[in-house]
């Protein structure tokens, strides 16, 4: 029997999130894997002190877990990379490429994992096996025959180490480009333009602690039940001990509204706990409008305060001694309009002020948010709007109360702590330089969306991803891919298989690598790795599974022998470090400061926090205050002058995820909380608009992109399921709906791709 496999129907799920359904989950998912029975305490070793860092996701952990913390989709991405099944040189023999194309991703995904380093031929269109130096030599080759160093990109995608990381971008500097695409732009990308403006730091200002001390928790555009399932049990504390939890969210997603933990068999039996008090269901994209209205609401109510002699609603202590700009924003503030406002957020004046009073009513609030606010063209603003708001009352360095961005990938943020940074600053720069002897590349280098461009325009000729899916994590499908296969190379350093391995270069190469889970053996023996949660705790993570195959070699191991081989190792002892990684570690501390002692302080139990300035109330902005920032409500966007053209008809589309896949890899094709089984062409709508559009939950629609520029993006055969989604609003899962996203379609300053709002049309299929 196929366990990957369930028959397609629409059932809509009542139980709360978690409960017995994760457990059934988790067992099917591991007969799925075929993960021996042996394997199984790796489970147990997730988030565990001397265990790996779960791979799932950047919650962080409590420190000194003693129970394994149970979570469903962290068991996925475990036994993903457990898999009992292989993808050898056989494999490749038996399917060429244009064969391998025909299959949906799942199915890739479903194959197994990476073996042996393989180059494409393209004589026979199949991966033929290729030596290990061999194929360094054949990088080297490409980048030594490059006009320009800015003639190559490097992607890396958030699972690396910061050990990898670090050595990543110190080749590619020495190289001579800081062409480095992530999945941060893809991702939290609004977040780290926003923060550093407002609070001098682009990362969470709170860490797990102050879950235990808010009375206040706001939850933005986040799926914490499929996307982060251990947040859900710190929220659980949180409804359990009277905090007001307030979701802010299009969709009311089961896990925000009901929690039943698998760890609590009073859960189980008991029906869950109730999660949010308050939801908020604003229109795809309304944010802004909210979060400013909110503002607007709270200066509203401190007025009246003032009136009345009554105790102040702003912290005016905090904004005296702190803040920069006030009085510019409280005035822009007092000059919006209430109708602009409530049209835009799509959130009726109540619920704003419902939303307010909650607030206000806290006295240590965290906001929360994810992908929902950060994927928008107007996020950045959003993000600072939300920052505005939390200063208004003090709500930032203060016990029980900050701002919470909560990364994807595992080790995302600390990728970009060591430098994966296509605008690093300078000061980093000279660091490197001072450290190393080298004249770092000082311009900016190229982002996701702009390296898609430059290899469309041949400006850039070589492609190596270190780790993830580039082909179909990114915008504009098609025209992605073919600027991919522009290329002369395309490298990916993967651990399975994935379509960015079938939509290649001119010349191409899989290297096969070990997962966070597995051994790392070198000649000192087993190395650890280090990784920064979303809470900026940094740990050491050791796997504990024996390799997949032999022939694996460690992420460090195959970045070392790619500068070796590219640039030699007269500067630079390469693989020197890859016999012992707590080398990487103190040329670590060596360029960043906060890393100082590394590893000596990542030797103890649960690591060390990388306190941001702004947690301590210390800004590191222009003002060196904490500054408010006034973004005005901007009318005339594409999704405004597309719905001047077609009216009602026009309606805007989120891509998010499902339950059962992690990015662009489909684990199975459920969405268990969302009622869809065994499919993934889906496409939730409100009842009122199937009506208003003619169609029927059930049958099947082209969605067809409005867009400016004349092409043609569509993306055909979705059904149509009735859905509790606010008016005029669409929701489908990512990869699908890639190609619907034009590439020019981005979030202003941070150029991150609007992946939750996209104006389009749907015809009957
Ligand atoms: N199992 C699993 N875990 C994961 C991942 C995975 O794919 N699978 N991915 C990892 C990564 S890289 C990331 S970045 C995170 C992503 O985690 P999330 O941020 O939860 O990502 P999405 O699934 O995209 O869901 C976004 C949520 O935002 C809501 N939303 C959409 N548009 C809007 C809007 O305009 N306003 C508001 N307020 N809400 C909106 C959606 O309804 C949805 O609930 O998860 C990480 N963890
Ligand atoms: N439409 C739409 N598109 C989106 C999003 C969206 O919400 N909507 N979300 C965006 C977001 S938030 C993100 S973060 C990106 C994600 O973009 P990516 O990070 O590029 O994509 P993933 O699907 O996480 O990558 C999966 C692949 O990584 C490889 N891999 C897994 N583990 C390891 C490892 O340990 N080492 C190495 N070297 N390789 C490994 C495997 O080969 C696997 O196939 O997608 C973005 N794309
Ligand atoms: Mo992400």
């Amino acid at each position: 029997m196929d366990h990957s496999k369930t028959k397609p129907r629409i059932e809509p799920y009542t139980p709360p999130a978690g409960g017995l359904g994760s457990l059934k989950s988790t067992t099917l998912t591991l007969v799925r894997e075929k993960v021996p029975g042996s394997r199984y305490k790796t489970l147990f070793h997730q988030n565990q002190p001397d265990g790996f860092d779960c791979p799932g996701c950047a919650w962080p952990d409590r420190e000194h877990t003693s129970t394994f913390e149970f979570c469903e989709n962290g068991v996925k991405a475990v036994a993903a990379e457990a898999t009992a099944k292989r993808v050898g040189a056989d494999f490749f023999a038996r399917h060429t490429v244009t064969e391998l194309m025909a299959q949906s991703d799942h199915e890739l995904e479903q194959h197994g994992r990476l073996t042996e380093p393989m180059a494409y031929d393209a004589a026979s269109d199949h991966y033929l096996p290729i030596g290990w130096d061999q194929a360094f030599a054949r990088i080297a080759e490409h980048l030594r025959a490059l006009s320009d160093p800015d003639r190559a990109a490097f992607y890396v995608s958030g699972r690396t180490s910061n050990e990898t990381a670090f050595l990543f971008q110190l080749f590619v500097r020495m190289y001579g480009t800081n062409n480095f695409p992530d999945c941060s732009n893809l991702c939290h990308e609004s977040s780290s333009r926003a923060l550093p403006q407002t609070v001098g730091v682009g990362k969470a200002t709170v860490i797990l602690d102050d879950f235990e001390h808010a009375d206040t928790i706001m939850v933005f555009g986040q799926n914490p039940a499929t996307n982060h399932p251990r947040m859900l049990n710190e929220l659980r504390e949180c409804a359990r001990r009277g905090a007001a939890i307030v979701s802010i969210n299009p969709l009311k997603e089961r896990g925000l509204e009901r929690f039943s933990s698998p760890q609590h068999p009073m859960d189980l039996v008991g029906g869950g706990v109730a999660i949010s008090s308050l939801f908020i269901r604003p229109t795809l994209g309304g944010d802004f409008a909210l979060i400013k209205g909110v503002a607007k609401r709270v200066l509203e109510l401190d007025d009246a305060a003032v009136a009345a002699g009554g105790e102040r609603v702003l912290d005016a202590a905090f904004l005296a001694e702190h803040c920069s700009g006030f009085d510019a924003f409280a005035a822009d503030l007092r000059a919006e309009s209430w109708p602009d406002l409530v049209a835009a957020s799509g959130v009726p004046f109540e619920d704003i002020e419902a939303l307010s009073r909650v607030y206000v009513n806290g006295k240590a609030v965290i906001a929360t948010w994810g992908m929902g606010l950060t994927q928008h063209r107007d996020s950045v603003a959003a993000i600072q709007m939300l920052s505005n708001l939390m200063m208004m009352r003090g709500n930032i360095g203060r016990r029980g109360a900050g701002l919470c961005p909560v990364r994807g990938h595992s080790n995302v943020q600390g990728d970009r702590t060591m430098g994966i940074e296509d605008k690093p600053a300078q000061a980093f720069l000279d660091r490197l330089r001072d450290v190393y002897g080298f004249e770092p590349p000082r311009e900016h280098g190229l982002d996701a969306v702009d390296t898609i461009k430059a290899m469309r325009d041949g400006r850039v000729q070589v492609f190596v991803g270190l780790g993830g899916n580039f082909a179909m994590a990114t915008p504009d499908t098609p025209h992605t891919f073919e600027a991919l296969r522009n290329c002369a190379l395309t490298v990916q350093i993967s651990t399975k298989l994935n379509r960015s391995h079938l939509v290649h270069g001119r010349d191409a190469l899989i290297l096969p690598t070990l997962g966070r889970t597995e051994i790392d053996l070198q000649k000192t023996g087993p190395q650890g790795v280090t990784v920064e949660d979303s809470m900026c705790m940094v740990h050491l993570s050791y796997g504990i599974n024996p390799p997949a195959a032999g022939q694996l070699r460690a992420e460090t191991d195959i970045v070392a022998r790619m500068a070796h081989a590219a640039l030699g190792s007269d500067k630079v002892d390469w693989l020197s470090y890859v016999d012992d990684y707590s080398r990487i570690r103190d040329d670590i501390a060596k360029v960043l400061d906060a890393f100082h002692d590394f590893n000596a302080r990542v030797a103890k139990p649960g690591g060390f926090h990388l306190t941001p300035a702004s947690r301590e109330r210390r800004w590191l902005t222009a003002s060196g205050k904490a500054q408010f920032v006034v973004n005005a409500l901007e009318k005339d966007t594409p999704i405004a002058r597309a719905r001047a053209l077609h009216g009602d008809r026009l309606m805007v589309l989120m891509t998010a995820r499902s339950h059962d896949q992690y990015n662009t890899t489909i684990y199975a094709l459920d969405d268990r909380y969302r009622g869809v089984y065994g499919q993934r062409r889906v496409l939730f709508i409100h009842r009122d608009d199937l009506a208003l559009l003619g169609f029927a939950a059930g049958e099947r629609v082209d969605i067809f992109t409005v867009w400016h520029d004349g092409v043609e993006r569509r993306a055909d055969g979705f059904l149509l399921v009735e859905y509790d989604i606010p008016r005029g609003c669409l929701g489908a899962y990512f990869p699908e709906t890639n190609p619907l996203i034009p590439l020019d379609s981005v979030a202003d300053v941070s150029n991150t791709p609007t992946f939750k709002s996209v104006p389009v049309l749907l015809k009957r299929s």
